[in-house]
């Protein structure tokens, strides 16, 4: 913490501070680190759906940490991914576009040597219908998904099959964006 600290005091370079954002922004503020650091997504059923949930998602030193709840889902895995665009005209949320990968790798796990950046694998729900998650990602940049969407499939990713692990319809989606920290 207190290299990161002296990073934030005496950096006027901008990258520096890009490289170390929402952990210097959050110590200067005079926030807790947390504050400047979390983004949530709302997810909201697409057309002839009724699952919703909500996804947080914290930077962390060496990775992001994602958590989150969705409801109303089938019981048994549902593929989970970031896709690249926070765009949610159409009602069965194909406007989220394709899997965000910045770096064009293939389709995969989050385990992976390569992936995709969105690919979260899968999130299980129980025989109530509900999935509650956490998980820890350590290749994926926490900035570059802001303004983009999480989306949770009718069917379970199988982490292999081209270009999206087959997983079926969207069946929830959110944009990611800025949380609220006074919530
Ligand atoms: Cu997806
Ligand atoms: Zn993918």
């Amino acid at each position: 913490m207190k290299s990161l600290l002296s990073v934030a005091v005496s950096g006027c370079l901008a990258l520096s501070t890009l490289a170390a954002i929402g952990q210097s922004d959050a110590n200067t503020t005079g926030h807790s680190t947390q504050d400047g650091d979390t983004t949530v997504a709302v997810l909201i059923p697409t057309k002839g759906n009724d699952t919703r949930g909500v996804v947080y998602f914290r930077q962390e030193s060496d990775a992001v940490k994602v958590v989150g709840r969705v409801d109303n889902l089938s019981p048994g895995e549902h593929g989970f991914h970031i896709h690249q665009f926070g765009d949610l005209t159409e009602v069965d949320g194909t406007s989220a576009g394709g899997h965000f990968s910045p770096e064009e790798h293939p389709h995969g796990g989050p385990d992976d040597h390569k992936h995709h950046e969105g690919d979260l694998g899968n999130i299980t729900a129980n025989d109530q219908g509900t999935a509650q998650f956490e998980m820890s990602l350590k290749d994926l940049d926490f900035s570059s998904i802001i303004g983009r969407a999480v989306v949770v499939h009718e069917g379970k990713d199988d982490l292999q099959s081209q270009p999206s692990g087959d997983a079926g319809p969207r069946v929830a989606v959110g944009v990611i964006g800025f949380a609220n920290p006074n919530n």
